[in-house]
């Protein structure tokens, strides 16, 4: 593998799960490929999971990790070329990024849709940037329209969990206060079809995702229909992506968030959500703290997934 955007560059997803469960049972069977490799994370926006779970990763793997927060304590860096730099950034990523490059093997980069231009988002200017001009192997720690690193996790913590091939996985969107991307509801929808479950996606009117990523998934708009049956309840805010109403909040219904009402037509499904949550907006206490909640291990599964990664990335380095 050299970078790992989407779906697509992890392949065969049998053989992915495969190999997570297999480093999952011995995590540092594979600590010598890391050995003098450099891993940089660049940061353009705040991170619990990723930043820990892909930092062990690397450790997992022998590799050194340098890790940057662009916004605290590096030069703001302007990424649009072009542009006359007489305001308050003083660098430019075009020379920030072969810098960081000649510093490290691989570089992983988080950047989230910034809601200014839904071109710029969707044309994932700055994470092909960084592929375009570091000439390292780079991968995504949640760009503008996707969150691979989070849909491997859930994948398997699905896998792991499931009781029959094609589960029923219902990706619900629930209330928020704040414009979120839409970067795990795309990425998820992106590898629930890859996986061929029977898939459910439900939002109210307005929350339509680029069909791109909707696929073949089934679209319900009446929340507890879609929930019924269901074997798994995903769980995401994200702000609107159609038309004139890119990165709006057009709605804060809290009969959305995830309670025993809606769980209880279910078939005693799993609850799921990539976190951080807000609980009693997305989800209320009783279902996040119910034992069918999957919220913990499916985190924990975030350091399997980028081992996966980070491993291939360093057999075909
Ligand atoms: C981010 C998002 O919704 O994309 C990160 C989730 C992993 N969430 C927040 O900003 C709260
Ligand atoms: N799920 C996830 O990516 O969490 P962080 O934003 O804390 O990294």
């Amino acid at each position: 593998m050299r970078h790992f955007t989407s779906v697509k560059d992890i392949g065969n997803l049998d053989l992915a799960v495969k190999e997570a469960l297999e480093i999952k049972a011995d995590r540092f069977k594979y600590n010598h490929l890391g050995k003098n490799k450099t891993l940089m994370m660049v940061f353009f926006n705040s991170s619990l999971r990723t930043r820990l779970s892909t930092q062990k990763a690397a450790l997992n793997l022998g590799m050194n990790v340098i890790v940057l927060d662009i916004n605290q304590g590096a030069w703001k860096l302007e990424t649009e070329r072009g542009v006359i730099m007489d305001g308050d950034k003083p660098e430019h990523i075009l020379e920030a990024i072969p810098v960081m490059a000649s510093y490290c093997d691989v570089i992983g980069v988080r950047s989230f849709a910034r809601f200014e231009d839904k071109k710029y988002d969707y044309d994932e200017v700055i994470l092909n940037q960084f592929i375009q001009y570091s000439g390292r192997p780079v991968f995504s720690m949640e760009a503008a329209t996707r969150h691979p690193l989070q849909s491997f996790a859930d994948l398997i913590t699905i896998e792991e969990h499931k009781t029959k091939a094609r589960p029923k996985v219902v990706l619900t969107w629930a209330p928020h206060p704040k414009a979120l991307p839409q970067a795990v509801p795309n990425s998820f929808a992106e590898w629930m079809n890859a996986a061929d479950y029977d898939f459910v996606i439900t939002h109210p009117e307005g929350y339509e995702l680029d069909p791109q990523f909707v696929g073949n998934a089934k679209v319900e708009y009446d929340q507890m229909k879609a929930f019924e049956g269901a074997d798994f309840v995903y769980a995401k805010n994200w702000a609107a992506y159609s038309g004139d109403n890119y990165g709006q909040v057009l709605s804060k219904d809290r009969s959305w968030t995830v309670s025993d009402r809606q769980m209880a037509v279910t078939n005693d499904a799993h609850f799921m959500h990539c976190l951080p949550v807000r609980r009693n907006m997305i989800v209320t206490d009783d279902v996040i703290e119910s034992p069918r909640s999957l919220v913990i291990p499916e985190a924990a599964n975030r350091e399997i997934s980028a081992t996966v990664v980070l491993k291939r990335i360093l057999e075909n380095l």
